[in-house]
């Protein structure tokens, strides 16, 4: 198989969609792929440099007469550009609001002179949230059918993309993914970095949107932290987060919560942590849970959407309706409380992220995807 030419374009700040386009990019160079990143500004995860991955910025100019600087006219220029100056066979826009419509205006603009490809992937809220919108939705659905290939992260995404937009069926689930040699359990006997020794570590990691209902971590832990011994690490930033810290303090509780930030080494803080708070009014799939696995940290997560097609209830982790609060202290403390249950519940969190959802099995499934397009064309 002859490897493909890809440009990526995704949103580059936090962000699980931007996580998945970066990590493919960073899979697929590394398998001899040529990757073009072409967005905005550098994916935070992308870190240095790396050979076969090359960075294309995006400006926007701004004009009096603008009220916002057009960034997807800005897109669809740059793309049109990179694909014809460097050959791409495909351009593989992640989150479709606007990426794919930029894509779609690059591919008409260089009809005649390059066969380019587009694949959209579909990540959870530009389809559940955004592309609901009444003023989004007949351009979301035009981009879903424009697409020579269009992907979601889970059955659950396909399913209702396909419902409500009532669109093509031909969406292929391709899940997130988890890099099991980066993202692993700490080393036996290695020193945990946060909390006392008696301490149970939780930590909720996200982008602090109302989607992720941080309002019941806050509570969950409070009822945690009355029963146990217990730290919780909040991770990343958003708008929330200003309520989040009100809530932490009224409660009594900022001796016992660690703010970390946005942080571009979630590999480096999941491991020193015991549960993973996940209690998101809907999740299209969650991939913090699946790289909580990884690390031997176990899930407790929301049963409204895709998580259910990796964590299996008292198995590998918990799944709980996001406003069941009582059900989710309740598992906590069942799981913290027993050490040998935690440990067995990790050892299966870790094989199950590994496995199917491991690099080797989704980066296949794209460069699967992407040869059949090429060999459509070359036919
Ligand atoms: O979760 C977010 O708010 C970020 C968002 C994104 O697009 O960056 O995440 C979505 O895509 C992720 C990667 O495919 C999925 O793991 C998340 O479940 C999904 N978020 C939601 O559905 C709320």
């Amino acid at each position: 198989m002859k490897l493909p030419k890809v440009g990526i374009t995704c949103y580059p700040n936090q962000g699980g969609s931007g996580v998945v386009a970066s990590e493919l990019g960073l899979h697929l160079a590394r398998r001899g792929c040529e990757i073009h990143f072409i967005s905005s500004s550098l994916p935070f995860r992308l870190r240095g440099y790396e050979d076969q991955i090359f960075y294309h910025q995006v400006d926007s100019p701004s004009y009096p007469v603008f009220l916002n600087s057009p960034y997807t006219l800005s897109l669809a220029t740059v793309m049109s550009e990179v694909a014809l100056q460097y050959g791409l066979d495909i351009l593989h826009v992640h989150y479709a609001i606007p990426h794919a419509a930029s894509a779609y205006l690059a591919r008409q603009m260089l009809a005649g002179r390059l066969d380019l490809k587009v694949v959209t992937t579909l990540h959870g809220t530009d389809i559940t949230l955004v592309g609901q919108e009444p003023s989004f939705r007949p351009i979301t659905r035009f981009m879903i059918q424009e697409s020579d290939a269009v992907t979601a992260v889970s059955g659950f995404l396909r399913e209702e993309t396909i419902r409500y937009f009532d669109c093509r069926p031909d969406i292929q689930v391709i899940p997130n993914f988890v890099d099991a040699r980066n993202f692993k359990p700490l080393d036996p006997g290695a020193r945990r970095r946060y909390g006392q020794p008696d301490e149970r570590i939780l930590i909720h990691a996200s982008n602090f949107r109302k989607v992720k209902n941080p309002s019941a971590v806050i509570e969950v832990f409070a009822r945690v932290a009355a029963e146990i011994p217990s730290r919780l690490l909040l991770v990343g930033d958003g708008p929330e987060a200003i309520n989040v810290r009100a809530d932490v303090q009224r409660r009594g509780l900022q001796d016992r919560v660690e703010y970390l930030g946005h942080a571009n080494n979630l590999e480096g803080i999941l491991p020193h942590a015991d549960l993973l708070l996940l209690p998101s009014a809907h999740e299209s799939f969650g991939l913090v849970a699946l790289e909580a696995m990884a690390c031997g940290v176990i899930p407790l997560a929301t049963a409204r959407g895709g998580v259910g097609e990796f964590v299996q209830d008292g198995i590998n982790g918990f799944l709980r309706d996001p406003d069941d609060l009582d059900g989710m202290a309740s598992a906590a403390l069942h799981v913290l409380r027993d050490e040998s249950l935690r440990q067995h519940l990790a050892e299966e969190a870790r094989r199950d992220a590994a496995g199917d959802f491991g690099v080797s099995c989704v980066v296949k499934s794209y460069l699967d995807l992407y040869d059949g397009l090429v060999q459509s064309r070359s036919a």
